[in-house]
């Protein structure tokens, strides 16, 4: 049997082989429960889906259903009960090369009336590729199929080798889009500049237009749909329901990934400062601090790689109502920081005993919380409090 080969997100171009993920992804099948210990009690991990090949957005239907994409370009319905629906029609061609493929996705908030859904991916370009975001409806008047499809935005600047796309769509709730887009790795200079869509979280409406409050609008040397600037690769994105604030995580290099609260025309440092160091080992930033640049609330030195972003507001869990979850890939374990309003109060590392790289977290209407397991036997996860 051939052992997966998984890129390490937010490194270089390194391909190595999780020897131990592996034997675990493959025999855990759906329907499978495990525990674990933590602070709100003994834990119960369900399989709800597995096979999936590197899954990476996840969206719940109004029905209670899940919308999951796969890297290679593959979007499906998975009911709860886990049965999984062949592809939908209807997805666009996507640059399934290193880090890129098909990534995130995510519900108007209207989708139970407008049936629209909005989803970004690594698009080809010349001799490279691009962020895109594109806009659907979803028809299940037969086979589920994407209908209406529309690139609604294509990223700018100089184009990935396969690296740091970012990715990740939050919807305002005005209807209007914020999207991270990575720098590439390989032009990290680019994050600083604002005449190009690179390093830079993006605010655009529905149809893929400037945002009419965007800082940059009618300047001649920035794009105008830049809302805030100067990130790496952005894997992370959601709205704090306790502010209204929209909180960002990104991958840093060799230490240094970052849970940042985002304001308007904001310069978050990327490659300036920064609390990392080069893979090589050698220096990339100036410093740690200066004029005119954010600092996060909360870094990690070494990295964890950090993935997908879920404020917790459910019932299931009331000793972790107000917290932050976060997948960790080369940490492998979902993080849970808690939060004293805008400063991270502390950090817990859960189900580090599964050896598994979390690419995506997110609350299930039922309050227990869905995880996506990154690799080529990748599954869907349901955490619950033991016996929930
Ligand atoms: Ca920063």
């Amino acid at each position: 049997m051939k052992a997966p080969v998984v890129w390490v997100t937010g490194s270089l171009a390194v391909a190595i082989v999780l020897t131990t993920s592996f034997l675990i992804a493959t025999t855990a099948s759906r329907g499978e429960t495990t525990s674990f210990a933590s602070s709100a009690g003994p834990l119960t991990v369900h399989t709800v889906a597995s096979g999936l090949v590197n899954p990476w957005g996840l969206a719940f239907l109004p029905d209670q259903r899940m919308l999951v994409t796969e890297r290679p370009g593959r979007m499906r319905i998975v009911t709860p009960q886990g049965q999984v629906s062949p592809p939908l029609r209807g997805v666009p061609e996507v640059w399934a090369s290193g880090q890129g493929g098909l990534l995130d996705v995510a519900l108007d908030k209207s989708f139970a009336d407008n049936a629209t859904l909005y989803f970004c991916f690594a698009e080809r370009a010349g001799n490279g590729g691009r962020t895109a975001v594109a806009r659907a409806k979803l028809d299940e008047t037969g086979p589920p199929r994407l209908d209406d499809v529309k690139i609604i935005f294509r990223q700018d600047g100089p184009l990935s080798k396969g690296l740091h796309y970012g990715c990740r769509i939050a919807q305002a709730p005005d209807g209007n889009l914020f999207v991270t887009l990575g720098e590439h790795s390989f032009t990290p200079n680019e994050a600083q500049n604002l005449g190009n869509h690179l390093g830079k979280l993006i605010h655009i409406t529905p149809d893929g237009a400037a945002a009419s409050d965007n800082p940059f609008l009618g300047r001649g040397d920035a794009r105008a749909e830049i809302w805030s600037y100067g990130h790496r690769n952005p894997q992370g994105l959601a709205f704090n329901p306790a502010s209204g604030d929209l909180w960002e995580i990104e991958h840093g290099p060799r230490g240094g990934d970052e849970v940042n609260i985002i304001g308007k025309a904001n310069n978050y440092g990327w490659p300036v400062i920064g609390f990392g160091i080069d893979y090589s080992g050698s220096k990339i930033h100036e410093a740690t601090a200066k004029d005119g640049m954010q600092q996060p609330i909360k870094y990690w030195v070494p990295s964890i790689a950090p993935s997908g972003m879920a404020f917790y507001s459910g019932a299931l869990f009331p000793a972790w109502k107000g917290s932050l979850f976060t997948g960790a890939l080369a940490g492998q374990a979902l993080v849970r920081l808690s939060l004293d309003g805008d400063k991270v109060s502390g950090e817990e590392r859960l189900l580090k005993e599964l050896g598994e790289r979390i690419r995506e977290v997110r609350q299930g209407p039922d309050g227990a919380l869905y995880l996506l397991t990154d690799n080529a036997a990748g599954r869907i996860l349901r955490v619950a409090p033991a016996g929930k």
